[in-house]
C-alpha cells in the first residue's frame, strides 16, 4: 500500500499521527476495518456509558454485582498491601470496590490518556487519602515500567469489563504475557470476561431498541471527519451487530447504504452499497475457554466467580514460575 498522509494537522495531538496512520491502513484493507479503540473521544466515551446504562446491556451492570457480591472471597485471593495495577482508566466505579474490600499498598492507573489519569487520581486521592497513587501515561498493550515506589511491593493487575474481549485471541494471549512480563513473579490478575450465552440475548446487547449502540457506532466516522478532515455522510452508512458463532464474537459493523467515495486526508475510500467496515470484534468466552487462553499466557486460574445466571465471570490468575 503507498497511501500519501499529509502530516500538518498541527491541531491532532501526538497519537493522532498512528490514528490518520491506522484509519487509511484499515479502509484499505479487505474487509474495510477500524481499531475499537477509537471510538472513545469525548462523545464515544459519553456514549458509552449511556450504553452502560441501558436496560439490554448486562455486562457493566453484572460485573459490578460480582465484584461487590464476592467482594470478601475476592480479597481473600490478594495479598495485603500489594500495588494494584489497573490496565485501562476508566470510570472509577469498579476499582473502588477493590479499594473498599482490600487493603492496598498502591494504586497504579495505567492509561493513554494523561489528562484523563490525572483527573481520576485525585478523586482517588481524596476519598482514599491513605492510599498512595502513581499514575503511569502508557499504552497498556505494549511493556512500560512500573513506578519504582511499589517495586517491593506484591503485584495485582486489574483488567475489568471484559475489555480483554476486545482483542483477537493471539492478541488477548500477546496482552496476557505481557501483564505478566510488568506485574512479575508471584502476580496475581483480577480479570472480567463476558460469558457466551443466548444469541438473543447478545444480538439485544449490541442492537438495543434505542439505538445508543448505534450512535456510538456511527460516532467513530464523525470523529474520522473532525480530526482527519474526513466527509463521511454518516446517514449514508447504518449500524450491524451479528454474533459470529463460529469465532464466538459480536461483531459490530457499518455498512454503506449506497454506492460511494469517502474522502480523508489525501486518500479516497470506495465502497459498493452493503459493503461493511469492521468496527469491533467482542469475543465471548466460556469459563474453560479462558482458563485455557490463560495457561497458555503463563498464568494459572485460581478461582472463578459469576453472577447466579451465568452472565459475566471476573477471573483471579496467578502468576506461573517461569521456566
Ligand atoms: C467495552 C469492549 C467491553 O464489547 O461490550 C459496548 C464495548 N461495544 N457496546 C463490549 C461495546 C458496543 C464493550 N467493551
Amino acid at each position: 500500500m503507498n497511501v500519501h498522509v499529509p502530516v500538518s494537522h498541527e491541531h491532532l495531538d501526538p497519537k493522532d499521527g498512528s490514528f490518520a496512520k491506522d484509519v487509511v491502513a484499515g479502509l484499505s484493507q479487505q474487509p474495510k476495518k477500524l481499531s475499537p479503540k477509537y471510538f472513545y473521544d469525548e462523545k464515544g466515551s459519553k456514549l458509552f456509558e449511556q450504553i452502560t446504562l441501558l436496560p439490554e446491556y448486562y455486562p457493566t451492570r453484572t460485573e459490578l454485582r460480582i465484584l461487590r457480591d464476592r467482594g470478601a472471597e475476592i480479597a481473600a485471593a490478594i495479598p495485603p498491601n500489594a500495588a494494584l495495577v489497573e490496565f485501562g482508566a476508566g470510570a472509577t466505579t469498579k476499582v473502588r470496590l477493590l479499594l473498599q474490600n482490600c487493603s492496598f499498598g498502591a494504586y497504579v492507573p495505567v492509561d493513554i490518556s494523561g489528562d484523563f489519569l490525572n483527573g481520576q487520581a485525585s478523586a482517588l486521592r481524596e476519598d482514599f487519602p491513605n492510599l498512595a497513587v502513581y499514575p503511569v501515561t502508557a499504552d497498556f498493550t505494549t511493556p512500560f515500567d512500573l513506578p519504582p515506589e511499589v517495586k517491593d511491593m506484591p503485584k495485582v493487575g486489574f483488567f475489568p469489563g471484559s475489555t480483554i474481549g476486545n482483542f483477537d485471541p493471539h492478541e488477548a494471549r500477546a496482552f496476557l504475557r505481557s501483564a505478566r512480563a510488568i506485574l512479575g513473579d508471584g502476580a496475581t490478575l483480577i480479570v472480567g470476561v463476558d460469558l457466551e450465552k443466548d444469541e438473543r440475548v447478545l444480538h439485544d446487547a449490541y442492537n438495543d431498541a434505542a439505538g445508543v449502540t448505534g450512535k456510538f457506532n456511527l460516532n467513530v466516522l464523525a470523529r474520522i471527519n473532525r480530526d482527519l478532515g474526513g466527509n463521511f455522510d454518516l446517514s449514508g452508512f447504518r449500524h450491524s451487530a451479528i454474533y459470529n458463532h463460529a469465532r464466538h464474537r459480536i461483531e459490530m459493523h457499518l455498512i454503506s447504504r449506497k454506492a460511494q467515495t469517502v474522502r480523508i486526508l489525501g486518500h479516497k475510500a470506495t465502497f459498493r452499497s452493503g459493503e461493511t467496515i469492521h468496527t469491533e470484534s467482542s469475543y465471548k468466552y466460556s469459563i474453560e475457554r479462558f482458563a485455557a487462553l490463560a495457561r497458555s499466557s503463563g498464568w494459572a486460574p485460581r478461582a472463578t466467580w459469576t453472577d447466579p445466571d451465568g452472565m459475566f465471570s471476573v477471573h483471579a490468575l496467578v502468576a506461573e514460575d517461569r521456566d
